[in-house]
């Protein structure tokens, strides 16, 4: 997959840079640490890695609240050490991912400080979104429309004189305002900011909450109560105009030689919607969270991946599966529970979960996801089967959705805490013994570091590290068709070419594997021949 086409089939492995290995002994990781431990990625057998965000940030919202996309934040490192560290990866193969987020930029960026030193209808607020508030002295916000983490998407802004004054859009957190996609110094910056990061060798973009960025001018109100249903078109949400973006991002990453791709986060409910962004002139491929948000339930499975398939077949673009990343609740946490599907509105602490079993599903579905037809993501901890850490103090909590809403939502930095490496206790060899993690770790991790899983044949990481590797010399795999295998509704059977099949036993009982001459790979203990529950198996047929 060493091809212009190495993105449809590839595995990319996600890494949250503030959390991955502290290299300077201050508690947060960073560029230095990756650096040091880029033989992890190349074991592991990884096509690719994308980094969240690691530009200089107030670290408002992990980084999602850019100050400078042509750096790199001081506690991660230096712009050379980000050169060398691309270099170093695309030596061992590794092609590298940077994080864009165009949506919104932090309010510490140079042009939120020209906006607010400049007066209404100044061409330095028409980069945002500044409008009059409503009511008797503009004390209302100019609109209803909430912020994704709570309370309203508008912040007030005070005058010179101390007196308050016009409102600007946050979509999210008040430290991210919402860039005008109207503008055009907005959309020259952040092609520019596209070429910053192509000479530098990235070998693609990962465009988040792509499908926000541009409003209806009207800034009309939401349909009461704000959550029902909106007609369409939406006034910030999947709208029409996006798609001439991203064309023209298309082009510019197209005059770059080998391949620079565009990997969308678009949360869309509706596959055909979904798919409108796919379209050979738009981006490569974007994650698929219809699965992701899927229960372990066979039914709701199998429909995922028949709808996902059908809506990426007509426009040509590669699949996605992803089971995790640095927003959503860990996934044996999250297959180990009564409910076991994603969804961000009925996030809580402390559901009861059966790690176990939720471990016993995570490992089915690394083989499921990894022989389903496309590329596969892997977010960092998901290869060593990590929870999600439940108990961090609130007053050690830094995610702005656990503090706009004041503890009521979780939060997600329970998915983001530091890497175990090695030894018994705190910090796992993260960083020095001295250093103490930017987030607490859980005092059980011992027997999840990658240095307990790695000698053991057993270990989460030996399957990931076994299945990447088997994924890469089965030509089947990855990019290219499947087909359903006949079996019981409750087991999910497919084959790959004329000699793989996966199949996955998600019933209450053992089942016989159908005919095959070799098992290659299963992801837990077999019973005799049978497939036992909540296994998958790869044969040789
Ligand atoms: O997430 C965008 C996003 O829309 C969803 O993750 C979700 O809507 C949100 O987390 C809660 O409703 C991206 C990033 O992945 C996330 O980490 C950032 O906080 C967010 O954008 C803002 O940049």
């Amino acid at each position: 997959r060493r091809h212009e086409n190495w993105w449809r089939g590839a595995v990319i492995y996600q890494i949250y840079p503030r959390s991955f290995a502290d290299g300077n002994g201050d508690g947060t990781g960073d560029l230095a640490g990756v650096r040091a431990r880029l033989g992890h990625l190349a074991d592991l057998g990884v096509d690719a890695v994308w980094f969240n965000p690691w530009y200089p940030s107030p670290m408002a919202d992990g980084g999602y609240d850019v100050a400078d996309y042509r750096g790199i934040d001081p506690a991660f490192g230096t712009l050379e050490e980000a050169e060398k560290l691309i270099a170093e990866a695309l030596d061992l193969g590794i092609r590298t991912i940077v994080d864009i987020v165009p949506n919104h930029i932090s309010a510490a960026h140079p042009w939120f400080a020209a906006a607010l030193a400049s007066p209404p209808g100044s061409p330095e607020r028409d980069r945002f979104w500044f409008r009059p508030g409503r009511g008797p002295d503009g004390c209302e916000p100019p609109n209803n429309w909430p912020s994704q983490f709570g309370g309203p998407a508008w912040t007030r802004t005070k005058n010179d004189d101390g007196t308050p004054g016009q409102w600007f859009l946050n979509l999210f957190d008040s430290q991210q305002p919402d860039l005008n996609w109207d503008h055009p110094d907005v959309r020259g910056e952040h092609e520019d900011v596209l070429r910053f990061w192509f000479d530098r060798g990235a070998a693609g973009v990962r465009i988040d909450s792509a499908a926000l960025l541009t409003k209806d001018p009207g800034l009309p109100d939401l349909p009461e109560p704000v959550g029902s249903a909106v007609p369409a078109p939406h006034p910030y949400t999947d709208r029409d105009d996006l798609h001439d973006i991203y064309r023209s991002w298309r082009r510019l990453a197209d005059g770059y030689p080998g391949t620079r791709v565009l990997i969308g986060e678009v949360w869309m409910p509706d596959m055909e919607r979904f798919a409108r962004y796919l379209r050979p002139d738009e981006m490569h491929t974007a994650f698929n969270f219809d699965f992701l948000s899927c229960p372990w339930d066979p039914e709701r499975l199998r429909a995922s991946i028949d709808t996902t398939l059908a809506a990426h077949r007509p426009v040509g673009a590669p699949a996605t599966w992803v089971l995790c990343n640095h927003d959503v609740t860990r996934t044996v946490t999250r297959y180990g529970r009564a409910d076991s599907g994603f969804d961000f509105a009925t996030k809580a602490h402390g559901v009861p979960t059966d790690l176990a079993l939720g471990t016993r599903r995570a490992r089915a579905a690394a083989l499921l996801t990894l022989a389903l037809p496309g590329s596969v993501y892997v977010y960092q901890g998901e290869e060593l089967g990590l929870p999600e850490a439940e108990d961090i103090p609130a007053d050690r909590r830094a995610d702005p959705m656990y503090l706009r809403t004041g503890g009521t939502d979780p939060g997600r930095d329970g998915c983001r805490v530091p890497l175990p490496w090695s030894g018994t206790e705190p910090p796992y060899g993260f960083g020095p013994a001295s250093a103490d993690p930017w987030l607490p770790q859980p005092a059980d991790w011992a027997d999840r570091t990658v240095e307990a899983q790695r000698a053991d044949p057993g270990s989460m990481l030996s399957l990931y590290r076994t299945g990447l590797r088997l994924r890469r010399a089965e030509d089947a795999l990855g990019d290219g068709p499947m087909r359903w295998l006949d079996s019981r509704p409750d087991v999910l059977a497919f084959g790959r070419g004329d000699a793989f099949a996966c199949v996955v036993n998600l019933g209450p009982d053992p089942v016989e594997p159908p005919a095959h001459r070799e098992l290659l790979l299963a992801s837990g203990p077999l019973d005799g021949d049978r497939i036992p529950p909540d296994t998958a198996v790869w044969l040789r047929i």
